[in-house]
């Protein structure tokens, strides 16, 4: 088998998407750290969006998340992260979708924004999509669960859960307040995160406050 390497960095969340993916199919790979704040000079060579994470196997590049966890499931069918069926599949796509044009871009954009009516709407939007997640997503595709899709783990498990893992950034940085009453999503990130793919690489909420801090050159909360 070729070698495969990805290109990540520790606070990207679409990367830690890849990293799980190859961590359920027990992949072996090699993880290379960038830096995004002091990007090596022929990374663009590498990664033509200049973006991690970037999946190389053998020769051949990958790049965008989605796209990479796509590829990993059709090059290494076992474990299946997948639904067979045609209807599951479009809807595990429409899922992963709702993630990337929804969820992470408002998030992305709730984290660059400094003013104050953005970032309030940028909080009130989060809420109406987990809500949104609760009732139509996990409630009607399998309301016991405890995965996405039903009982088996999926991609579109690992594309959401590193939003989980890092919402304290948004809880103290941005006042965002998880809803009450989301019993299905807090089962399902229970689940995801007892996963031996997410406990061998999780970092604590403590890391995130404090990479994000300095990140922003903010105070890092005691
Ligand atoms: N849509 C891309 C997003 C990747 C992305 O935004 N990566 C960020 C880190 S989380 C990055 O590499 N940023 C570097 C930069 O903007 O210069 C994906 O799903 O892979």
């Amino acid at each position: 088998m070729s070698e495969i390497e990805l290109y990540s960095a520790v606070l990207c969340p679409f990367a830690y998407r890849s990293r799980l993916t190859l961590a359920e199919k027990k992949l072996p790979f090699k993880l290379i750290e960038i830096d995004l704040q002091n990007k090596p000079t022929n990374f663009e060579e590498i990664s033509p969006y200049g973006l991690v994470p970037l999946l190389k196997h053998g020769e051949f590049r990958v790049w965008e998340s989605a796209i990479i966890n796509e590829y990993l499931e059709e090059s290494f069918p076992t474990p299946p992260l997948f639904p067979k069926d045609p209807m599951q599949r479009a809807q595990a796509r429409i899922w992963i979708n709702f993630a990337d044009v929804r969820l992470f871009a408002t998030t992305h954009k709730l984290l660059l924004t400094s003013d104050p009516l953005q970032q309030a709407e940028g909080v009130k939007e989060l809420s109406k999509y987990l809500q949104f997640v609760e009732q139509e997503g996990l409630q009607k595709l399998s309301a016991e669960g405890p995965y996405w899709l039903g009982t088996e783990i999926s991609l579109v498990d690992l594309t959401y859960y590193p939003w989980f893992e890092q919402v304290a950034v948004l809880e103290h940085f941005r006042g965002f307040q998880f809803p009450k009453g989301l019993d299905r999503l807090k089962k399902w990130c229970e689940a995801v995160a007892n996963r031996e793919s997410v406990r061998a690489i999780a970092k604590s909420q403590k890391f995130y406050l404090k990479h994000y801090a300095r990140l922003q050159g903010l105070a890092s909360p005691p």
